[in-house]
């Protein structure tokens, strides 16, 4: 990890807790870190167990990075079209609401402004208004950050900061035409999330307030159920942002106000975080914001070893904004290519389409990597863009699974 970057995370509220406490902690897990780099010691300081908040969830299929940071074990990806909501990654920004906020969920309040006619809805008003399902990829921005060798700060999430889920909810345009129709110069649309900020520190630095252009209201859905349950509080209940296509921090959980605005918000989280950044640059409004997610896919099994013989390759791809059209398995790290099958029902664009492949493989070491093209024929790339954040990997040759066949 560069030094540079130790001041950096000390002076501003950290994106992830656990790196901060890591580099608080004492001088010899300072000197750890740059013995051992940065995979270990993310988690030196992780709980072993569930949080509270969490215990609901599937322990044994998931990876712990902090009490804020939980991703799917690549394993426990499985083959499935959605993601069961019990195995589903989990990244808080700031400390989960109590339970309070799912106690009435009906009369859960969102503003809008930036629309002719202003006011505040509750969820009950929303749900007669208009309803919709659309399965989609929700992808925290970082996944993929752990491959990337300058250390990048943040959960170091490999490949399981991602799911498929089926959201239940009213699209935001038809609560836009609800309420006359947006204000002239509006551009983006601005969600809030409604934690309680902590005392003490400048609400611009910790709010959870992000802006996408208004292209994102094809899709973009306030979401009261996920996988046919009420959303569950921790991934955002009793109402949250969906915006189809586009990385999870967009999609803002217990989200109480909806704004049409001529400008992004100047919320710290969009201003100069979540952007797409030269390694050891400073965050700026004019570097690319995450949003549209690029066409990407990973193997899930094999993972280590696999009998020789006929041996199924199974794995998930998805093209983010767009759909996949197709993905190519490659027993040999990329030298030659398979055509593999989708696996069950397309849930349209948004969604992920698990995949298999079957190879002959004899005894011996195979680098297994997969490579998905989108509808418009682009395709994934073999290397990554080194960002100082760690953002947006796609890269085929890191997210490959090196297995020994016996
Ligand atoms: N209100 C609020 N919304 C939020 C966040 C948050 O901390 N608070 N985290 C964002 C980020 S960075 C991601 S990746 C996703 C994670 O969603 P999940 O916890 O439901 O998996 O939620 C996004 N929306
Ligand atoms: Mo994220």
């Amino acid at each position: 990890m560069p030094a540079q970057q130790i001041p950096k995370t000390l002076n501003t509220l950290p994106e992830n807790p656990s790196r901060r406490q890591l580099l608080l902690g004492s001088a010899g897990a300072m000197a750890a870190v740059s013995l051992l780099g940065f995979t270990p010691l993310a988690r030196a300081d992780a709980p072993s167990s569930l949080p509270d908040y969490a215990a609901w969830k599937e322990q044994n299929a998931l990876i712990i990075h902090s009490a804020n940071t939980m991703e799917t074990k690549r394993g426990a990806i499985g083959s499935g079209v959605i993601t069961p909501s019990d195995r589903l990654f989990i990244r808080n920004n700031l400390p989960q609401p109590s339970e309070s906020y799912v106690a009435d969920r009906d009369a859960w309040e969102v503003t809008f402004e930036g629309v002719n006619n202003p006011r505040t809805l509750t969820l009950g008003e929303l749900k007669e208004m208009g309803v919709v399902s659309t399965a989609s990829v929700l992808q925290c921005s970082g996944n993929g950050r752990a491959f990337f060798p300058h250390g990048a700060g943040g959960s170091q999430w490999s490949v399981g900061a991602a799911g498929c889920v089926m959201w239940t909810g009213v699209p935001v345009k038809t609560v836009i035409e609800a309420l006359g129709g947006m204000k002239s110069g509006v551009k983006y649309v601005t969600s809030t999330g409604g934690e309680m900020l902590p005392d003490g520190l400048d609400p611009k630095k910790v709010m959870i307030e992000r802006s996408v252009p208004t292209r994102a209201l094809e899709g973009a859905m306030l979401a009261w159920s996920m996988n046919d349950e009420d959303l569950p509080l921790t991934h955002g209940g009793p109402l949250r942002m969906v915006v189809p296509g586009f990385y999870g921090v967009n999609n803002v959980k217990y989200v109480k106000k909806v704004a049409l605005t001529e400008n992004q918000t100047d919320a710290k989280i969009q201003a100069t975080s979540y952007r797409i950044r030269e390694v050891g640059k400073k965050g700026d409004p004019d570097q690319p914001s995450m949003w549209e997610m690029n066409v990407k896919s990973w193997v899930t099994a094999p993972l280590e070893t696999a009998k020789s013989g006929r041996v199924m390759i199974y794995g998930v791809a998805f093209g983010g904004a767009k759909s996949v059209k197709q993905v190519e398995v490659s027993v040999d790290g990329g030298n030659s290519w398979k055509m593999a099958r989708f696996l069950g029902p397309d849930l349209g664009p948004y969604a992920w389409r698990p995949f298999v492949m079957a190879a002959d493989l004899s005894a011996g070491e195979f680098r297994i990597v997969s490579r998905a093209t989108d509808v418009d024929g682009e395709i994934q790339p073999k290397g990554r863009i080194d960002n100082e954040r760690g953002y947006g990997h796609n890269g085929w040759d890191d997210h490959g699974v090196t297995v020994q066949v016996g």
